[in-house]
């Protein structure tokens, strides 16, 4: 079959290795933005551009450029800051960026709104502090994603480890890094990629390990999922899930959510190869035409599961052992103290929507900057956009709990059911692909739930509730028991019944409606709900219990993909 390359794989072939011309752009001074082709080349140095949507309009009337600024994304494997690292990401959101360091559902930070001259120095100053943010966005193995809390047994540990190391290892190798942002010398002569060759991979490639029985990094989201399997204390090993993914867009049914499949169990000796052939058979495989069919999941659904394991065994030179047992039972964070097994502490904060900004009363960049310089443990930012102050010993809780109360950062303590495990993801204004709100709805939204919740009875319901501004689902919004996906300003796509341990995706309920009609179809799930839910039955297996929505019978069955696959 013959294959048209799509005008991304083309920028790609021609950057010597993802130099393009970022370099001469941003000392170009006519403009804040770079070139189409350098903005895509861009992100796999970890940044994107954009610009403030909340500003266009009145910047076309008055015949001026879009207000372009930067996404800067750091690559924390794991989510592991120590205080000093935090001290400089949050110096340089103040002094560099919009005075907000936003934890991802990635368990990083972002920051945004730097404009072009200050890019170059943020990240060499992320870089300084011993910290990155190469292939943190792009056509790679993006920042590897491990179960939060890495302190809590050995195995946690152990576990973490792999998550850095398979980080690193499948990290690009490129000097144009070190070029462009950190005055490296000039490459002379050809340059290797050993792994991703000269156009990368197809498509981002998301990697992340779980320890059950908590699922907080949704293993079954990622294109490479692993589940440690842990038995008396001794990681024997991982479970290996391929193909999850949330992006879909709107209208085509060619493209759509999908759970990770697993397909059988490695040794930790086995896991760096085993990880790097499933990186290199899609690098073969994916679809480099159209990109909107190009990540793993759709290589796998257009090939058969059967026939990647088949060739990832034959290149191995080994088999994958069948699948041993596990078994999740909740996909958020565990807030307040927990205690380590070499008796350190743990305190979890529950961060809305990840921004930690100050805006009024709400000081939390502050709290957390206090803290960073009290705290001689270290930090772990979460995948539901939390953070955990990791490594605390007994004789200083007490001082950590005083920081925490006087920057109101306990909210923890006082959140109810549903307010508790809510993620927004960034959207408006400076996502370029939202069709509507999130984060910046999801407060008047969430009170809204909860008197409702509360005139039910139900206000201690731990529902899980996901807010995407767009299909794309960066808040993971297919796992929510409720979730609103944007389709414009004001009107969302009502999806329900994902079970809360990221095992099930959810349904449509109602497409493309506002928040009236919303809170409308809630009101009366919820009477049902308080009515005749079973002892412990949590919002979303209810209503696949009641039928409200129905569970699919094979929902990753027989897809036909209209895929071409390049050679
Ligand atoms: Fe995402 C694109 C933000 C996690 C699926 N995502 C974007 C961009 C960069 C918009 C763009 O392409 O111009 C967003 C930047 C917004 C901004 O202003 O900051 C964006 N994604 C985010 C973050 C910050 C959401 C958040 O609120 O925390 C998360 C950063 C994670 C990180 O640290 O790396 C984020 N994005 C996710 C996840 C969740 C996950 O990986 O667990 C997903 C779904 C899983 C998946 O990849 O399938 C996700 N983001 C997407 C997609 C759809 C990809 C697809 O296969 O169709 C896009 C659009 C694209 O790639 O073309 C996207
Ligand atoms: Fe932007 Fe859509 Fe991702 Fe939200 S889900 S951050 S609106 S790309």
């Amino acid at each position: 079959m013959t294959t048209t390359l799509s005008d991304f794989e083309i920028v790609k072939a021609k950057s010597r290795h993802l130099r393009g011309g970022i370099a001469d752009g941003l000392v170009d001074p006519v403009t804040g933005a770079i070139s189409d082709d350098d903005g895509k080349l861009l992100k796999f140095h970890g940044s994107y551009q954009q610009d403030d949507r909340d500003l266009r309009d009145e910047r076309r009337k008055q015949k001026l450029e879009p207000a372009f600024s930067f996404m800067i994304r750091a690559r924390l494997p794991g989510g592991v800051v120590t205080p000093a690292q935090w001290l400089v990401f949050d110096r340089l959101a103040r002094e560099h960026g919009n005075g907000s360091l936003r934890i991802t559902t990635r368990q990083t930070f972002q920051w945004h709104g730097i404009i072009k001259r200050k890019l170059k120095p943020t990240i060499a100053a992320i870089h300084d502090a011993l910290s990155t943010t190469i292939a943190a966005c792009g056509d790679v193995v993006r920042t590897v994603v491990s179960t939060a809390n890495p302190v809590e047994s050995p195995a946690h540990a152990i576990t973490y480890g792999w998550a850095a190391h398979l980080s690193e290892h499948l990290a690009p190798k490129t000097r144009a890094y070190h070029e462009i942002w950190l005055d490296g010398e000039q490459l002379v002569g050809e340059e290797v990629e050993p792994l991703y060759g000269p156009t990368y991979l197809p498509r981002k490639f998301k990697i992340g390990l779980a320890i059950p029985p908590l699922n907080d990094i949704d293993v079954f989201a990622q294109d490479l999922g692993l589940i440690a399997i842990i038995e008396r204390g001794v990681l024997l090993g991982f479970n290996v899930a391929i193909g999850g993914g949330m992006g879909a867009t709107h209208g085509d049914p060619t493209t759509y959510p999908r759970l990770a499949s697993v397909m059988g169990f490695v040794t930790p000796e086995q896991l760096t190869a085993v990880a790097e052939g499933v990186v290199a058979v899609q690098r073969d495989w994916g679809n480099r035409s159209e990109r909107k069919h190009a990540r793993l999941k759709y290589t796998i659904d257009h090939r058969g599961l059967d026939a990647f394991k088949v060739e990832l065994e034959s290149r191995l030179g080994f088999a994958l052992q069948p699948q041993r047992p596990y078994s999740f039972d909740h996909n958020g964070d565990r807030y307040g103290w927990i205690e380590g097994h070499d008796g350190r502490w743990h305190l979890t904060l529950h961060i809305e929507s990840g921004r930690l900004a100050d805006v009024g009363e709400r000081r939390w960049l502050s709290g957390m900057r206090e803290l960073a310089q009290v705290h001689t443990g270290d930090f772990r930012l979460t995948c539901n956009q939390n953070v955990i102050v990791a490594n605390v010993a007994a004789a200083d809780r007490a001082r950590i709990d005083a920081i925490v109360h006087a920057y109101d950062l306990d909210a923890y303590v006082s959140n109810r059911g549903i307010r508790s495990h809510a993620v927004a993801c960034v959207a408006l204004p400076t996502c370029g692909l939202a069709m509507a709100e999130s984060e910046r709805y999801l407060p008047s939204f969430l009170s809204k739930l909860e008197a409702q919740l509360e005139r039910h009875g139900l206000a201690d319901a731990p529902i899980l509730l996901r807010l995407s501004g767009c299909p794309n689902g960066c808040s993971r919004p297919y796992l929510g028991e409720i979730a609103l996906v944007g389709r414009a300003p004001g009107r969302y796509d009502l999806r329900l019944g994902a079970d809360f341990r990221g095992q099930r995706l959810n349904r449509v309920y109602r497409e493309n409606i506002d928040e009236v009609a919303i809170l409308g179809i809630l009101d009366g799930l919820f009477a049902r709900y308080a009515a005749e839910r079973n002892n412990g039955e949590g919002f979303g297996d209810f209503l696949t219990r009641v039928d409200v929505i129905p569970v699919e019978a094979a929902p990753q069955a027989a897809r036909q993909i209209p895929l071409q696959v390049s050679a």
